[in-house]
């Protein structure tokens, strides 16, 4: 079996992931899914939180770039927009397009959602 391009770590319903999947899928990337158990609390173990000390998810990590991680669910899409898109499917080629980031900022923090048990 081939290797997946990322490895994406989300929470099954919750949003802030499965925004990550929508831009990997208009990419068409591979990935594998990790669904963290909010119960455990094993996005808080050490492990996660060398990984990503926010201690939250969605978190991505990208094969192709050396195991390279990055966290905060529109610092990924930017991520992956600015290293691989290389068609330009999503980018922002534009000044007019770049009103998509005030409302990709005006997204994040406000609307995520924070779970807490
Ligand atoms: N602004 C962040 C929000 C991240 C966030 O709050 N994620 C939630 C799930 S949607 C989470 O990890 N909650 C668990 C917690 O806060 O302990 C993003 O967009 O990635």
């Amino acid at each position: 079996m081939m290797p997946k391009h990322f490895t994406l770590s989300l929470h099954v319903w919750a949003p802030t992931g499965w925004k990550v999947v929508c831009v990997l899928n208009e990419l068409g990337f591979s990935y594998e899914t990790v669904y963290l158990d909010l119960c455990t609390g094993e996005h808080k173990l050490p492990q996660f939180l060398k990984a990503n000390p926010n201690g939250r998810f969605p978190m991505l990590v990208d094969h192709m770039n050396d195991g390279f991680i990055v966290w905060e669910s529109a610092a990924i899409m930017l991520y992956l927009v600015d290293n691989h898109d290389s068609e330009k499917r999503l980018a922002v080629t534009s000044n007019v397009d770049r009103h998509l980031y005030q409302w990709l900022l005006f997204q994040a923090s406000p609307q995520g959602v924070r779970l807490r048990y």
